[in-house]
């Protein structure tokens, strides 16, 4: 997979990219990401991007004519499954999306910045607008590498227990089981006998019994989800 990101802070994303599993995938080759500076496509030589908005108001609205330099210059060289733009006012990413965009070969990243981009490259660029939650970030960068992370780690190779992608929370609509490693006492905590016991279809019992449990008590629409799509 190639990641494409269209930023105004290159280097307040790059670090993510550069430790752990998103590093070694990029090592190992599974992954490529690259970072553009829209700057690079500014208007004049002061490095101009950004104005205000039409009709008044507080903030400045990145321009469209540095991004759709921007991009285009990106389309030539190759075609692109998602144009993504990074923006509150969005659907909020969730596992079945991360999935999906996990099996994509090229993608286009936008990260928006101060009161965000002419809709006009919304309109006629971006072909998916995601938000990471119901809160505001000071811009999209920090997103961006919550999106990629997420879409990353579920590329065949990236992880070493192929399996372990599969048992995470919510890849089956509910919160993971509680974990336990040595020693099995400490301080008079105790790990749960059943882990123990070697029994390990009581213990599958035992974690699903654990992860509904869990997902009742912590995010019950979770659960309602689930009836609604069955
Ligand atoms: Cl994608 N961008 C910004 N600026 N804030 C956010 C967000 C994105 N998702 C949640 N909050």
């Amino acid at each position: 997979m190639r990641i494409d990101i269209i930023t105004v802070s290159p280097e307040l994303i790059k670090s993510p990219f550069e430790h752990s599993i998103i590093k070694r995938s990029i090592d190992k080759g599974l992954v490529e990401v690259h970072f553009h500076d829209l700057r690079k496509y500014a208007i004049n030589k002061y490095g101009k991007i950004d104005d205000a908005q039409f009709g008044g108001g507080a903030g400045m609205v990145l321009m469209i004519e540095p991004i759709d330099k921007c991009i285009s210059n990106l389309l030539e060289q190759r075609t692109y499954d998602e144009i993504i733009y990074m923006t509150p006012d969005a659907k909020t990413l969730d596992q079945q999306m991360a999935n999906k965009l996990s099996s994509a070969k090229n993608i286009i990243i936008l990260t928006g910045h101060y009161k965000g981009v002419d809709q006009r490259v919304r309109d006629n660029y971006i072909t998916k607008e995601i938000s990471i939650g119901d809160y505001v970030l000071s811009g999209g960068e920090l997103a961006a590498a919550v999106l990629s992370d997420a879409i990353i780690r579920l590329i065949p190779g990236v992880l070493g227990d192929e399996t372990s992608a599969l048992t995470d929370s919510f890849q089956d609509d509910l919160l993971a089981p509680p974990v336990y490693t040595r020693p099995a006492v400490y301080k008079n905590m105790k790990v749960p006998e059943i882990l123990l016991s070697g029994n390990f279809p009581k213990i599958e019992q035992w974690r699903l019994d654990e992860a509904i449990k869990r997902t009742t008590s912590i995010r019950p629409d979770l659960l309602r989800n689930e009836e609604n799509q069955s």
